[in-house]
């Protein structure tokens, strides 16, 4: 007899006293099924206030360590072993060790894209949402950003005063986009607007009428009585877009903009995590405080 997932993840979930958390880039039914969807750091958050010992973290393995690293008595699980980031691949502890004697006055800021080791040698993490803001808060001038040239990039655009070096990364979904893209779903939808993420590469970015984080595209949408939207982000966002404006349309780029990596996690998946407890997330103590201190600094510097 075929076992009801949905049921079996729930009574599991129970059992264990677990909490289902699913970033916004996961397959519509695993979003369905979580307690909590959002970006990545405000997961971290929940993962960190929740009474919950035990977190399942729907999505990739930078998330479920930033929520291990705020959270270290709480197991975090990820269900998907596989699911990574290549762009957080990009950036080695080797490397950013190298450009901090290179450029030693300089303060490391790493997106929250990043493995636990290239955050225990920053100095302060960031999201999408805060970027802008962090570094307008850094008092010195020299700024290492790693691993997203693309966001780098968009904040350098910003901060003109400053010194940026910037990292040779970027997100392999995001950098498929190509201008003409959006020039196409110009001229076939009408008074179409264009909301892309800073991932995006500069000619895309260039041609947006707004860019944003994942959740800032979702408030842009919902707040803007526009009918038509092109989405240019991990099109998974768009479960949650569709569900809260279900009058306006949506529209993604015409090659699609789907992670590999973010799809990795089925409800299968989270029903082996429950019932095995796996995976577990394990970081080094040395590396989990360093990194602590680099996400900590993300919350005095957003002010
Ligand atoms: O921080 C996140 O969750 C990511 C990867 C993107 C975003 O814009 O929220
Ligand atoms: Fe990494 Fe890009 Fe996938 Fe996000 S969408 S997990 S940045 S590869």
């Amino acid at each position: 007899m075929e076992i009801n997932l949905k049921e079996e993840i729930l009574r599991l979930k129970k059992e264990k006293g677990a909490i289902i958390l699913a970033h916004y880039y996961q397959r519509p039914e695993i979003q369905d099924i979580a307690d909590a969807v959002g970006d990545s750091y405000y997961l971290s958050k929940v993962a960190k206030d929740c009474d919950e010992k035990v977190i399942v973290f729907c999505g990739v393995k930078f998330m479920a360590e930033s929520a291990k690293i705020l959270s270290p008595e709480k197991t975090v699980l990820l269900p998907a072993i596989d699911a990574g980031c290549p762009m957080a691949d990009m950036a080695d502890a080797e490397g950013v060790k190298e450009l901090k004697e290179k450029h030693p006055n300089a303060k490391i800021v790493c997106y929250i894209n990043s493995s636990a080791e290239v955050k225990a040698l920053s100095d302060v993490c960031c999201t999408s949402s805060n970027a802008l803001k962090i570094i307008k808060n850094i008092k010195e001038e020299e700024i290492i950003f790693l691993p997203d040239k693309n966001l780098g990039g968009y904040i350098q655009e910003q901060v003109p005063e400053k010194k940026f070096i910037i990292w040779n990364g970027f997100c392999i979904t995001h950098k498929k986009v190509k201008v003409e893209e959006l020039e196409i779903a110009k001229k076939l939808h009408n008074g179409i607007l264009i909301a892309a993420h800073p991932e995006c590469e500069k000619p895309v970015r260039d041609a947006a009428d707004f860019i944003g984080s994942t959740g800032e595209i979702i408030n842009f949408v919902n707040n803007n009585s526009n009918e038509k939207f092109l989405i240019v982000t991990e099109e998974g966002v768009l479960h949650q877009i569709k569900s809260k404006n279900p009058e306006k349309k949506f529209y993604i780029p015409g090659g699609g903009m789907s992670c590999v990596n973010m799809k990795k996690t089925y409800l299968k998946d989270v029903y082996n995590s429950l019932l095995n407890m796996e995976y577990d997330i394990k970081i080094d103590e040395e590396i989990r405080l360093n990194a602590y201190g680099a996400l900590i600094n993300m919350h005095e510097l957003r002010r």
